[in-house]
């Protein structure tokens, strides 16, 4: 049956019962037309031959999931995917012990068309638990969800497209937000954001580039993204194959969506976002497993695919030099074998937009005050999302990198470079406190301000106002704190950086 989608462009129905589903669909969405479709109307526009798209397998591993969320997930697949497109879903149970994942789930999914659910033996973690669905998954596309999604109407044709125009394309789709409390499906309006990573390689959220805006001929044209976010994405299982499919010495969850992202594009091919494919999905509060492991995954990414720019995510987490990782060596060998590309390759290329700090011998890693013992600068702004605009106070020294981590650069700025986007120590008018704001990236503009002179003696002499930092007992709301004094010869206007305690 031929139906009226939508996004304004037939589609094929599976059965008659969905034909009316999709029909009360058609009409809803007349009448709220922004909130159904919030991505560009182009889009709506948009033909596909059904006929010569490829099929996907949509892979499903899900450990100790809620039954709702899980099966929110399996019948949004199911009524939103034109039935020509849809191999199978596979639900990987991950050894979960939840009663309800049980024999009512496999009750459940004997009713459902092109459910299948597969156990582990034993608990695998995410990676390997998708490997195994991978592993019998009969589509020449492979279609990665978490288990706690929603698609939105439309979301697989612009992802199988793109794989059929391009098979090394890696394509995710927009991920919009379905609130944590409400479960309500909550739009992402304007543009999608792409993803990158900071030096602690956490994965971070951008605007898309200029450069980018400027290569795209089309508001639907996919958007090129250095880093995935995580799970949902579409890859060619022939060329999923070829790249070496999934890190298996990886274990849970976190770290596999970097590791993955750096060896697509390495390796030759591209990880691109549709902004015309939306997949709304729950960000959990609290995961329903442990995430120990991330770091040895992180560790990992960075022993294979990063070079010697694996020091600069050392420098920020010196702890992750002890991480027991595993053996890498046929991670390696993969990255030969494919004659993948070098890092420097993939910062330049791919992801120039991020700042790589110098790391200069001596001059980063904890700030450590000569006067007061054992204290050290430290950088802890309550909010993830608002780096700027806090103070830096002074804190017993715990070695760790992360908040206590700095960079003196030859272009005299203090940064704050464990994250992004960095920021540098400055001096308002009229105060002594170090204030952190938005670094300077073009070295001939940087703000008078933000510019101190480490001299031989240890004082860091502030050009604008020439006065030298002080370690200050009580300074800052009971913190002690570094203020801008006239500088003395006293220890307590002394200062070193040391990389590890
Ligand atoms: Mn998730």
């Amino acid at each position: 049956i031929l139906g009226l989608d939508t996004l304004g462009g037939y589609r094929i129905l599976h059965t008659e019962s969905s034909f009316e589903r999709s029909f009360l669909e058609v009409n809803k969405c007349f009448c709220t037309c922004t909130k159904c479709n919030p991505f560009p109307y182009r889009c709506r526009e948009k033909k596909y031959d059904y006929y010569s798209l490829p099929k996907t397998s949509v892979v499903i591993a899900f450990y100790n999931e809620a039954w709702s969320t899980l099966l929110r997930t399996v019948h949004s697949v199911l009524e939103t995917s034109p039935d020509i497109l849809l191999e199978e879903i596979i639900l990987v149970d991950d050894y979960s012990d939840k009663e309800h994942l049980k024999e009512s789930l496999e009750n459940y999914v004997a009713g459902l068309r092109k459910v299948r659910l597969i156990r582990a033996n034993k608990r695998e973690g995410l990676v390997r638990a998708r490997l195994l669905g991978a592993s019998v998954a009969k589509g020449d596309i492979l279609t990665f969800l978490d288990c706690h999604c929603e698609c939105h109407e439309g979301w697989l044709e612009p992802l199988l497209a793109r794989i059929a125009e391009e098979e090394s394309a890696v394509v995710c789709p927009v991920i919009d937000v379905i609130d944590w409390n409400t479960f309500e499906y909550l739009g992402n309006a304007g543009e999608p954001q792409i993803g990158g990573f900071d030096w602690r390689l956490v994965f971070t959220w951008h605007s898309t580039p200029e450069r980018e805006q400027k290569r795209r001929k089309s508001k639907t044209d996919v958007i090129r993204s250095p880093t995935m976010a995580g799970g949902l994405f579409s890859v060619s299982k022939k060329y999923f194959d070829y790249l070496g499919s999934y890190d298996t010495g990886m274990e849970v969850w976190g770290g596999e969506n970097l590791e993955f992202s750096f060896r697509i594009w390495q390796c030759g091919g591209s990880l691109e976002i549709h902004p015309c494919s939306h997949v709304g999905h729950v960000f959990p509060k609290q995961a329903p497993y442990s995430r120990s492991k991330a770091l040895a995954n992180s560790v990992r990414a960075a022993e294979v695919w990063m070079d010697d720019y694996k020091e600069i995510y050392y420098h920020r987490n010196p702890h992750a030099r002890l991480e027991p990782y595993g053996d890498v060596t046929e991670r390696r060998l993969l990255r030969e074998k494919l004659k993948c590309k070098d890092f420097k390759w993939f910062l330049e290329n791919v992801y120039p937009e991020l700042h790589v700090p110098e790391d200069r011998p001596g001059f980063f890693g904890m700030l450590k005050s000569r006067g007061m013992a054992n204290f050290c600068f430290d950088y802890n702004p309550t909010n993830e999302h608002q780096v700027t605009g806090h103070r830096i106070i002074l804190y017993p020294c715990h070695g760790m990198g992360q908040n206590q981590f700095f960079e003196y650069t030859s272009h005299n700025e203090i940064r704050y470079n464990t994250r992004q986007p960095e920021v540098c120590a400055a001096v308002d008018s009229g105060t002594d406190y170090l204030t952190m704001y938005l670094c300077e990236e073009n070295v001939h503009s940087i703000p008078e301000n933000q510019k101190f002179v480490f001299r031989e003696d240890g004082t860091l002499f502030h050009l604008q106002t020439q006065k030298c930092i002080q370690a200050e007992s009580n300074a800052y709301n009971g913190n002690p704190a570094p203020l801008l004094r006239p500088c003395t010869n006293s220890d307590y206007q002394k200062w070193f950086f040391k990389e590890r305690s």
